[in-house]
């Protein structure tokens, strides 16, 4: 069946809505809406606000946007989740950069570094234990290349100093110790998170370090986190563009990338949300350009290529047409085998900020359709590029409760769900096909050519699994 017209969406959202008290439901009733790629006004979706106390939010903190997704991947740096032990224990290693490196030695990306807050260091300070963790990670990982302190909660609330404890630890170990304050009360969501880790590195380290070798090929690579090899995917087009890729912000990243990337003569982004701070930051600072781009599926891959290779001369652009002939075949083969299995099928989707909008064309180019799409932490800026994708009356929910997640499921009846670990099962439950979207399910990469391959082939063993014939969905034998 076709999208649902704007005016049936309206009413399917009235009808869910219809069972929460009234200021419940009128404050909900501005997080959703149909989708209206024309509208005049721009997307009305109401984004990055306080999700409502009482109802089930799947975001996370800001200490999870800058320990967990900005700073973590950092490889050769140690990160400290500075105050009690829980916070770094338990989101430990649940984002899966991968980095290469020995782990202990150049690397420390797979480690949990804690300062383990006890009661009296709440009652008389951790200022001290602080000094004492930076020195001591300085002695049992001399090839550490710098440290960075990730404020949990507690710090902010009892006025530690880290500030200055970094500088003072700074100048003694002679590298470099950053101080960030991510306290998961600050904001709204992890978004404010991916903005003080991005001032963290304006203030402490951007334009630190000079390079020896300069191209007019040199680029950075910026918002790709390498979930399962994705930067890496993604690195080899640029490369086969004839690109110089200085600079992984922060996937399978160093300090010196970091340090050093004001030289570059573009800023490629890939997750616009978490890192457009630091690109208008070189900008204004240093002149440097920066473009979106979007390395998910053929379509959108090619189109990027495409767009990158206009900043700069015609070597470039020639070696851009050459790769994309050379993958031509390669995507052809993915789709002519899995589009007769995937074609129009039917998907919802609930992700962070970036990647409901990014996936779009690569679902597409597998024939399939999003029916349904929702963000936990986008700002007003990232529906306004969301809609544009996708078509009039499709479903758009902001910071979703688990209840309107699965009542416009039951109405929807998507054939594949697409969001995170704590979604998953309650899906499984209803009968219906899931991928994780933000770990790849442990799959990927699902960025750039090889990526692609991996994408269709992992949303066909989902939609087309023979776990799913016992199972009959809840509506199917609703009679
Ligand atoms: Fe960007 Mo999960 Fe990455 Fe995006 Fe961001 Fe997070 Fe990852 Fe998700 C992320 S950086 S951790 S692409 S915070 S999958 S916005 S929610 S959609």
């Amino acid at each position: 069946p076709p999208v649902q017209t704007p005016a049936q969406t309206q009413a399917m959202i009235d009808e869910v809505l219809s069972a929460y008290p009234p200021k419940v439901a009128k404050a909900r009733a501005k997080h959703i809406k149909p989708n209206d790629p024309e509208g005049s006004k721009g997307c009305e979706v109401k984004s990055n606000i306080k999700s409502r106390p009482g109802v089930m939010t799947i975001r996370g903190c800001a200490y999870a946007g800058s320990k967990g997704v900005v700073w973590g991947p950092i490889k050769d740096m140690v990160h400290i989740s500075h105050g009690p032990v829980g916070c770094g224990q338990y989101s430990w290693a649940s984002r899966r950069n991968y980095s290469r490196g020995t782990c202990g030695v150049d690397n420390f990306v797979t480690f949990q570094f804690t300062s383990d807050f006890q009661e009296r260091d709440i009652v008389f300070g951790g200022d001290k234990k602080l000094a004492a963790t930076c020195k001591e990670i300085a002695e049992l990982f001399p090839l550490a290349k710098g440290i960075s302190i990730q404020s949990e909660c507690p710090i902010g609330l009892i006025g530690d100093d880290i500030d200055a404890v970094a500088r003072a630890t700074s100048k003694e170990l002679d590298m470099p110790v950053v101080p960030v304050k991510c306290e998961g009360f600050r904001g709204v969501s992890q978004s404010l998170g991916h903005h003080v880790a991005n001032d963290a590195i304006r203030d402490i380290v951007l334009g630190t370090r000079e390079t020896t070798k300069q191209t007019p090929y040199d680029v950075a690579l910026i918002g790709d986190y390498n979930i399962g090899g994705d930067a890496w995917a993604s690195r080899r087009i640029l490369e086969n563009m004839g690109l110089r890729v200085v600079a992984q912000w922060s996937g399978d990243g160093t300090l010196n990338e970091l340090c050093s990337s004001h030289h570059v003569k573009l800023n490629l982004i890939h997750c616009y949300r978490s890192m457009n701070y630091i690109c208008t930051t070189m900008e204004e600072r240093f002149g440097t350009p920066w473009m979106e781009f979007n390395f998910f599926g053929p379509t959108k891959i090619v189109e990027s290529m495409r767009k990158i290779a206009s900043y700069f001369d015609d070597a470039i652009k020639e070696k851009t047409e050459a790769a994309i002939k050379s993958y031509q075949p390669f995507f052809d083969q993915v789709i002519n085998e899995y589009r007769p299995r995937l074609e129009s099928k039917r998907v919802m989707l609930l992700v962070g900020a970036l990647r409901p909008r990014h996936t779009i064309g690569a679902y597409e180019d597998l024939g399939m359709e999003i029916i349904g799409i929702g963000c936990e932490f986008a700002h007003k800026d990232d529906y306004t590029r969301t809609s544009l994708e996708l078509g009039e009356g499709v479903v758009l929910y902001d910071d979703p409760t688990a209840y309107e997640l699965e009542e416009f499921a039951r109405r929807l009846k998507p054939d594949l769900m697409g969001a995170g670990v704590k979604e998953k099962y309650v899906f499984h439950k209803m009968a219906l096909p899931f991928r994780q979207m933000h770990s790849w399910d442990y799959s990927g990469p699902y960025h750039g050519v090889d990526g692609f391959a991996v994408f269709a082939r992992d949303m066909d063993i989902a939609i087309n699994s023979p776990t799913w014939n016992p199972f009959q969905a809840p509506w199917s034998n609703a009679a």
